[in-house]
Formats: structure tokens, sequence, C-alpha cells
């Protein structure tokens, strides 16, 4: 069915690579595996921390991915084996396992693909044996714990003969990683099922539906890693936005004279009052102060005491959070929301200047991450100004930051120089040197996630 992840031989140009993964499998369990499911890492290239809030995201699949080398079986046992060693190997029940939120295990987030899986299908399913390998680089903005998340789903999938939508994985996928204790919700499984080769997506949601853009010809975008590791799930920077975001809703919906307690999403608050994007920015210096908000403050406000709150509001890591910066977030979310549809309309319209004005868009929208937002790092604000001076229209963080990459629109005729400067200054005589290669990359518009056979 066409609108199903496709089933396929392996590629001819991938060959080699699956050989690989087989003969791995094969010295790991002695049988062959009977399919790969593999599924790709994502660069966003505007609309970031606003998939959460309701609002449409600019993302395309990269070329890295996360491969499942499966064979099913009857043994009623998930046994997952990784080609890198500093995964070890791990094998449970599938009537039985349970997901910890604590501790952000590797094999705990293919079991939050499995679960969701198994949740939506209303069955167990069978067992199965995989070797995983994956090329998308870690805690990094490019997804790839939800690669790993979405190819274990779309093994589960294929193992147990059932069958679903891209649409329907995708939605099914975007809920798992809260079994981790990730409180978002949408773009990198939606972009992950939903890419096509060629071309970047306009994603929106509620419900889930995608558009293509077609990126200028002669751009070119370059990823570049800051080598600064950020892992979503084990800390609380990502949550904490998340809720920031919620209380923010809520506050202006109590101070418009809304039924606070149902809206959670500045997008549904915005649907609520029945105005524009570029009008919610009036609202929010109509009704939010620039100083941080107390939790008693924002207790006050909304008339609850800290329990309710928790219950109405809170995750689970930030219950112990005392100080939310309302203003700031919610006044990035909403332009940062009207640059995603400027980026497409620029898209669209092919304006002899195109490439310039994405560049300008691109980096408002990281001077917004960064001050408003407050999501970049200082290594990655300088990786975005190397960039800039090498040449790049624009640059800005992807990914939900705190560190990881920037990703640079330069014109195609000057990405060469452009890597060699950005090598020179922002590697070379570093600890990143040795990574470069896996770094720094231009990238283009990638597929999306498939079940290849040999
Ligand atoms: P990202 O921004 O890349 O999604 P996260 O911090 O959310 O970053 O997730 C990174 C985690 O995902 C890693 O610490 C690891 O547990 C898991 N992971 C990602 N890729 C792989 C892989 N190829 N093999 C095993 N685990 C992986
Ligand atoms: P990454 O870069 O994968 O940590 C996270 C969220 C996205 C989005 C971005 C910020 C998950 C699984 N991913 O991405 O949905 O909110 O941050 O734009 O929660």
């Amino acid at each position: 069915m066409a609108d199903n992840p496709p089933v396929v031989g392996v590629p001819p140009e991938s060959r080699e690579r699956y050989d690989a993964i087989k003969a791995a499998f094969k010295s790991k369990f002695d049988a062959n595996p009977t399919f790969y499911a593999r599924a790709s890492g994502r660069v966003n290239l505007i609309g970031e921390h606003i998939d959460y809030c309701g609002y449409a995201v600019l993302p395309m699949a990269i070329e890295q991915d996360v491969v499942f080398a499966t064979r099913p079986n009857d043994s009623a046992k998930i046994t997952m084996s990784n080609t890198n060693p500093k995964y070890p190997d791990f094998e449970t029940d599938i009537e039985s396992f349970t997901i910890s939120s604590s501790d952000p295990q590797w094999y705990n987030y293919a079991l939050c693909g499995i679960k969701g899986v198994m949740e939506h299908m209303g069955s167990k399913g069978r067992g199965f044996t995989c070797m995983v390998e994956g090329t998308v680089p870690q805690s990094a903005g490019l997804s790839s714990s939800s690669s790993l998340v979405c190819c274990a789903a779309l093994t589960m999938m294929h193992a147990n003969g059932w069958t679903m939508s891209k649409k329907e994985i995708a939605d099914v996928c975007s809920h798992c990683e809260h079994y981790i204790g990730t409180e978002g919700v949408g773009m990198d499984q939606a972009i992950c099922f939903m890419a096509q080769r060629g071309t970047a997506k306009l994603i929106e949601f509620n419900p889930l539906r995608s558009m293509d853009v077609e990126l200028p010809e002669g751009a070119a975008f370059v990823i570049s890693n800051s080598c600064v590791e950020a892992n979503k799930a084990a800390t609380s920077h990502f949550n904490i936005r998340v809720v920031e975001c919620r209380l923010a809703t809520q506050v202006m919906a109590k101070a418009r004279g809304l039924e606070w307690r149902g809206l959670k999403r500045l997008g549904d608050l915005q649907q609520q009052l029945g105005l524009g994007q570029k009008d919610m920015l009036g609202v929010v210096e109509d009704v939010l102060h620039q100083e941080p908000y107390s939790k008693d403050e924002v207790c006050q406000i909304l008339g609850v005491t800290a329990d309710e709150l928790a219950s109405t509001t809170l995750s689970a890591n930030t219950l112990t959070t005392q100080s939310f910066k309302l203003y700031q977030r919610a006044s990035h979310v909403y332009s940062e929301a009207n640059r995603v549809w400027q980026f497409k309309a620029v898209c669209d319209d092919k304006p002899t200047n195109g490439m310039e004005r994405l560049g300008e868009l691109m980096s408002a929208s990281h001077a917004s991450c960064r001050d408003l937002y407050e999501c970049s790092h200082p290594d990655l604000d300088s990786l975005v100004d190397i960039c800039m001076k090498a040449g790049a229209l624009g640059s800005r963080l992807t990914g939900a930051g705190w560190g990881g990459c920037a990703v640079s629109v330069v014109p195609a005729d000057q990405v060469k120089p452009f890597l060699a400067r950005v090598k020179e200054e922002y590697y070379d005589g570093t600890s990143r040197q040795s990574q470069v290669a896996s770094s720094l990359f231009g990238t283009q518009p990638g597929g999306g996630a498939a079940i290849y056979t040999d």
C-alpha cells in the first residue's frame, strides 16, 4: 500500500553496509536476519521547540540512520545486540518488561517503540532477535533517540506481520518517548516516517499532515556538531521548557477569562482566542511580565495549590522547579511559529534573494533560541558565529539544543571553502579534531523509514 512504510530490497548502494550488519548478526546469533528496518535522523531547518506547542515545523531526513537487522521467532523474548560495543546486550521477556525513566539506557528507547506498537495493536505479538546499528550522531539534536524508537516500532510491526500507515505509526511513536520521561511530541517521529528523498517537509500537527517544501536550487545545508552532548532524558532542561510553555498558556488563558485547565499548548490558546500568530505577541506583551514567575506566584494567579499545579501542569522531573520564564518562552514560540511559514513562503515564491532570506530567518531563529528560549550553549553559539564568518547566509542550532548541532545555509558553490574554514576554526587543534569527519558534513533531504529485504 502506497501510504505504508515501504518494503523493498536493500538498495544496491547500501549493499556493503547491510552485508556487514548481516555478518554481525550471523556471528552473534548463528542465523541470518530475515529483514532490516531502517529509520533516519533528521535536521530541523526551522521551527524549534514549537511542535509541542501545536505549531508546524520544517525538518528534513538525513542520510544517517538506525538499522535493526531482525529475525522473528516464537520464543516470547526480545533479544537485542548493538554493533557498538559501548551498548550492552539486552534480553527481556515480551510478556513483562518495564521502562525506566530514571535510567535512559539505549535499550529502553527501543522498548518505548515496541511497547507503543504493542499497546496500539492490543497484542504482545511475537519475539525477535536483532542486531542494531546506528550512525546518527547522538545527543546532538539530530534525533538519534527517536530514530531508535521509530526503528524499534517498525521492527515490532513488521516482525508480527502487522501493517500501519506512515501517519498511524508516526502518531503511535510520537507518544512513545513519554515512557522514558521525555515530554516532547511529534516532529522527529513524523519526519522519520513521512520524509521523502529530495524534499524538506512542513509538518503540521493535530491532525498530522505534511507538505513538500522545495529548497532553493543552489542552496546547500551543512551540519556542524558542537560536540557538546545534551541528553534530553537525563536532564530536566527540555521538560522545564515544555512546562513553561504550558504555564504561559494557562496564565494567559486565565487573564483572558478562558477555562485554563484544559489548555496545555500555546497553539490551542491562539485558536481559542481566534487571533493570528503575530497578534499573540501582543497578548504576551499585555499579560506576561518579563521577570521570572515564582511557583507561588503562578499558583496564586491560577488559584491552585502546589499539589494541584503538579497534577494540572507539571511533569515528574519538574516538580521541584521554582522559577519559570513565561514571557520569554511564549515570545519565542509565537515568533518562531511565524518564521516557519515565512520560510515556506520564500521556498514557494522563489524570489531572487531567496537564499539570503532563508539565512536571515535561520539566524533570527538562532537568536531567539539563544536569548529567549535559552536552549543554546556557549560552544554552539561560537560555532554558529564561526559558520557565519565562514560564509553561511544563516546559521542556527537545530533540535533540542543545549549543545548538539548547528545547521547553516551556504551557497552550493561555496561549500568547499566553508567546510575548510569551519574545520580550521572550530575543530583543528582541539579535542574535537578526531571527530571532524562525522561532525561536519553537507546534507540532502533523505528518505523515510523503510523495511529492506535481502
Ligand atoms: P538525540 O538528540 O540524538 O535524540 P537524546 O539524548 O535524546 O539525543 O538520545 C540519545 C540516546 O539515544 C543515547 O544516549 C542512546 O541511549 C540512544 N541512542 C541513540 N542512537 C543509538 C544507537 N545507535 N545505539 C544505541 N543507542 C542509541
Ligand atoms: P531532539 O533534537 O531529538 O532532542 C527534541 C524533541 C522534538 C522537538 C525538538 C526541539 C523529542 C523526541 N524530540 O528533539 O520533538 O521538540 O526537541 O524543537 O522529544
